[in-house]
């Protein structure tokens, strides 16, 4: 076999500062595997890089056809020596690139998800590399890690895979009884529709892209191809509710999960006719939905196959945040959306995120008030999430690198781990805000719910507590700063909002009403479980 061993890259100026000399790990580990009777070298590019002698990395690259190009790797020199690992393969196609040394141990995934790197060996590269080059099976080697990319389901495996669950055999009445037991006597219709819920999973993944969030990401990035959108199709969806509803006659519900269900307005009205045909009786169902999704003609048909609530993920009301989080909505169409819903009975529960890394004060402050006016009818259901987790391969996760970080020991053992809580605000105000709001805010609920004697904490109780906790402490703030008052919030036009079917009028929360609305008991009864 030939091997190519490459020791890590400083940058030149770093390089002339220290007495180089040659390095030792790559030298060996050329030495040893020479001595095996493999053809293995070593190339310094630091020593090219400040004498200008020899030959160039890529002449050596092109020398011969390379078996195995292996990278050391240093922290200091991890993105120089990511780059030869680029070039080297844009070089030598048909090498594979592996690496090794310190920083490659501890830090292998950054290098097999960011390099077209493929294994990473762990502690000393003598054996591992030896038995690689005897052609032993990977599995048998021992101190590599190794990744290959996934590939997706087709169309056809998706049916296949979605249709060979044994939905028959699944135990749903098992977690059922649980929660109906912890109820009682205390359940309502509401509650029991939730709780006889059966899950069905018919789309492989959304392809919208918001910064914030990793399910977009999952498969493309994981298989480094396009990955095609994928469905379940509506004849394949069907037999899944008949064998459900067959084998389960308890079921309530049918909620499916996937990312967007509405992605294809012209299978959603497929699939509802299909459920008006085949009239499944009180059974009702519920799906994710994104908000530019919905047409009037397929907001009515999953009306009428008993579509009771749909999970949105609207996440703000300014334009600016939308932008922000490359959301591809206009604010707008987020209250057209919530009106044709309100229209044909099919309760929206949406997520609101509060604190973006760019979000203003009065961006906060016009998101707090239009939610606040949404889910002061009861009809509409609000999660509050206070601001942007830098979730492990998102958009924002790679763009930012200020975060709110706390440690968990891994109990029982010497580690720990780094949870990253959320990225902080930019506008050092929010972020003083943000601060104030994320180390108060259970505590504030809690009170809340003492105070109020509320009996069960519930999604729409808590968001109401916190959206009325969040505007207090932006009016602290404004008056703290000397900032003037938050932007009245607009009334949304050319939109069925404006036609009467919900609001007449939008008008920001003030002071005084929300003193006045903090009094007036107005927190909505129970309403069951949010769902996830
Ligand atoms: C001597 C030394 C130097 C010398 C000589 C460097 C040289 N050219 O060899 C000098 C002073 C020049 C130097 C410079 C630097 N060093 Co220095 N150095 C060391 C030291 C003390 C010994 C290195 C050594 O010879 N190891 C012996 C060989 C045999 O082991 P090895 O390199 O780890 O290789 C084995 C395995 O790791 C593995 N392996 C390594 N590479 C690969 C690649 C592949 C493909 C495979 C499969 C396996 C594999 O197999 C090898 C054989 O078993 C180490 C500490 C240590 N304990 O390693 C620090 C150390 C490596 N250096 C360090 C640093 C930070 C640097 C500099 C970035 C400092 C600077 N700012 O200038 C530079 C980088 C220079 C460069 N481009 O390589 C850190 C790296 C920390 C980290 N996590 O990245 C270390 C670990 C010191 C420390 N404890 O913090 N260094
Ligand atoms: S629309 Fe929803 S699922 Fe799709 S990328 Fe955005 S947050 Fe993720």
């Amino acid at each position: 076999m030939n091997l190519l061993f490459v020791s890590p890259c400083s940058e030149k100026e770093v390089a002339e500062l220290t007495f180089l000399s040659p390095p030792l790990g790559v030298v060996r580990l050329a030495g040893f595997l020479s001595a095996r009777g493999h053809n293995a070298e070593y190339y310094d590019p630091n020593l090219h890089m400040i004498t200008g002698d020899g030959p160039s990395f890529d002449d050596v690259l092109t020398k011969t056809e390379w078996d195995y190009i292996g990278f050391s790797v240093l922290e200091e020199t991890l993105e120089n020596d990511l780059m030869g690992m680029y070039h080297a393969k844009k070089l030598c196609p048909g090498s594979n690139i592996i690496a090794g040394g310190i920083e490659a141990q501890f830090n292998y995934q950054t290098i097999l998800d960011k390099s077209p790197c493929e294994l990473v060996v762990i502690g000393e590269g003598e054996i591992p590399l030896l038995k690689l080059a005897d052609g032993e099976p990977l599995q048998d080697i021992p101190g590599i890690v190794f990744k290959s990319n996934a590939r997706p389901l087709s169309q056809e495996l998706f049916n296949e895979a979605t249709s060979t669950i044994q939905w028959e055999a699944l135990p749903y009445e098992e977690y059922w009884n649980f929660y109906l037991q912890a109820y009682g006597d205390k359940l309502t219709p509401a509650v029991d529709n939730a709780i006889r819920t059966v899950r069905v999973f018919s789309r492989n993944r959304c392809p919208i892209g918001c910064k914030y969030c990793s399910s977009t990401n999952q498969l493309t990035w994981g298989s480094d191809t396009k990955v095609p959108v994928i469905s379940a199709d509506e004849d394949n969806l069907i037999t899944v509710v008949e064998r459900v509803v067959a084998s389960h006659p308890d079921v309530k519900t049918i909620y499916f999960t996937d990312d967007d269900f509405c992605i294809n307005k012209r299978s959603v009205i497929r699939f509802c006719e299909k459920v008006v045909e085949k009239d499944f009786g009180d059974l009702t169902f519920l799906s994710f939905a994104r908000i530019t999704d919905l047409s009037e003609e397929m907001v009515k048909w999953m009306s009428k196959a008993n579509f009771r609530q749909l999970n949105i993920g609207v996440e703000n009301f300014s334009q600016t945040v939308l932008e922000e989080v490359g959301k591809i909505c206009d604010a707008d169409r987020i209250h057209t959306g919530l009106a044709l819903l309100k229209k044909y009975g099919i309760e929206p529960y949406f997520n609101i995120i509060l604190i973006t890394p760019q979000t203003t004060i009065d961006d906060i402050e016009l998101t707090i008030d239009t939610t606040m006016y949404y889910v002061l009818d009861e009809f509409f259901h609000a999660g509050i999430i206070s601001a942007i987790v830098p979730l492990k391969g998102t958009e924002f996760a790679e763009m930012y690198s200020d975060y709110k970080t706390h440690l968990r020991p891994l109990e029982g053992t010497n580690y720990t781990i780094k949870k990253e809580e959320m990225i902080w605000a930019e506008d050092p105000i929010v972020r003083e805000l943000q601060k104030l709001y994320t180390e108060s805010v259970d505590e504030e609920v809690g009170r809340r719910v003492r105070e109020e004697g509320i009996v069960h904490k519930s999604g729409q109780n808590v968001a109401l507590i916190k959206l009325r906790y969040m505007k207090q402490l932006i009016l602290e703030m404004r008056e703290k700063h000397g900032l003037p008052p938050g932007v009245a919030v607009q009334r949304p036009e050319g939109t069925l909002i404006e036609q009467g079917v919900r609001l007449s009028k939008v008008e920001p929360v003030s002071p005084q009403s929300l003193a006045a609305s903090e009094g007036d008991n107005s927190i909505v009864p129970d309403r069951g479980f949010g769902h996830f």
